[in-house]
C-alpha cells in the first residue's frame, strides 16, 4: 500500500450489498493527499477492486475532489476481504500500483478459483485466449473477441485501447505489468478480433485475466485462468529420437 513515499488510503468502512459512495486517498513524501496526477488511458487514476478470492471483479474511475480525496460508488456483491489497487502516475513522478486490503463484515463462502480455460463467455460474446504466461518473462497474450460465430471487427476505443487487460496472481494477487500491442488511430491496430498485450508473469502457477473491451456502446469484462508455464516445453537434456520435431519455444 506504500511505495516511494505514497501511500492509498481507504477511507470508508465498507459494507456488502447496494452501491456505497467508496473514498480514498492517495497521500504523497510530503504527507499531504496527492492532487496532480498525469491521466494515463484518458484517466488520471485506475481503481480495481476484487474478492481475495478472485472470483469478483471491478475496473472504476473514481472522481477527486479538490482536496485530493477520491469518491467511487461501489457494490461489494458480498462479505469477505477484497483488495483494491490505485493505478497512477503523480505529476513528475513514476507510475505507481498501490493495493489495500478492505474488509467487509458477514458471513464469508470462499469461491474456488475458475478452472484453467481458453475461453470465456460474457454478454453473448465469446473470447477466447491465444499466447501462454511464461515464467520470468514478458510474453504475448491475444485475446479474439467474436459474437454468434462471427468475430468482431469494430471494436470500440474504451480509455485510449481496445482492450484493458489486468492479470493478477492467484494466492497473492500480485500485479502484473501488461502492456498493450499498440493503440485506435495509429494506422496499423485493427479493432478486433484480436487485441494483443505484453504480459510479465513474475512465477508459475495460477493467474486470473480480466479483459475489458467496449462494443456496442457497452464494456464487457471476459475472465479467464491461465497457467504460468503451460504450453511451453522443457528443453531436452539428452538426445532422443524425435531431433527433426520442433520444441515449442
Ligand atoms: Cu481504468
Amino acid at each position: 500500500m506504500s511505495q516511494n513515499g505514497y501511500t492509498l488510503n481507504p477511507l470508508t468502512a465498507a459494507k456488502a450489498g447496494a452501491p456505497t459512495d467508496f473514498q480514498f486517498t492517495v497521500t504523497g513524501p510530503s504527507g499531504k493527499p496527492v492532487t496532480d496526477y498525469q491521466v494515463e488511458h484518458d484517466k488520471k487514476l485506475h481503481f480495481i477492486v476484487v474478492s481475495r478470492d478472485l472470483s469478483s471483479f471491478q475496473h472504476v474511475h473514481p472522481e477527486m475532489s479538490a482536496d485530493g480525496t477520491w469518491s467511487v460508488k461501489i457494490a461489494f456483491p458480498a462479505a469477505g476481504t477484497f483488495r483494491a489497487f490505485a493505478d497512477f502516475t503523480p505529476t513528475g513522478g513514476q507510475a505507481l500500483t498501490l493495493g489495500a486490503d478492505i474488509q467487509v463484515a458477514g458471513d464469508f463462502q470462499p469461491k474456488p478459483l475458475k478452472a484453467v480455460s481458453r475461453t470465456s463467455e460474457v454478454d453473448g460474446y465469446t473470447v477466447t485466449l491465444d499466447g501462454d504466461l511464461v515464467p520470468g518473462q514478458s510474453s504475448k497474450l491475444t485475446l479474439n473477441v467474436s459474437k454468434d460465430g462471427k468475430p468482431v471487427t469494430d471494436l470500440q476505443p474504451y480509455l485510449g485501447a481496445y482492450g484493458h487487460l489486468v492479470a493478477l496472481r492467484a494466492g497473492d494477487l500480485a500485479y502484473l505489468h501488461v502492456h498493450p500491442d499498440g493503440a485506435p488511430g495509429d494506422g496499423k491496430t485493427r479493432p478486433g478480433p484480436g487485441i494483443t498485450f505484453y504480459a510479465e508473469a513474475p512465477s508459475g502457477g495460477d493467474y486470473r485475466l480480466f479483459l475489458d473491451f467496449q462494443h456496442g456502446g457497452a464494456v464487457h469484462t471476459a475472465d479467464f485462468t491461465a497457467k504460468a508455464g503451460e504450453g511451453t516445453v522443457a528443453k531436452p537434456t539428452a538426445k532422443n529420437d524425435h531431433d527433426s520435431t520442433p520444441h515449442g519455444h
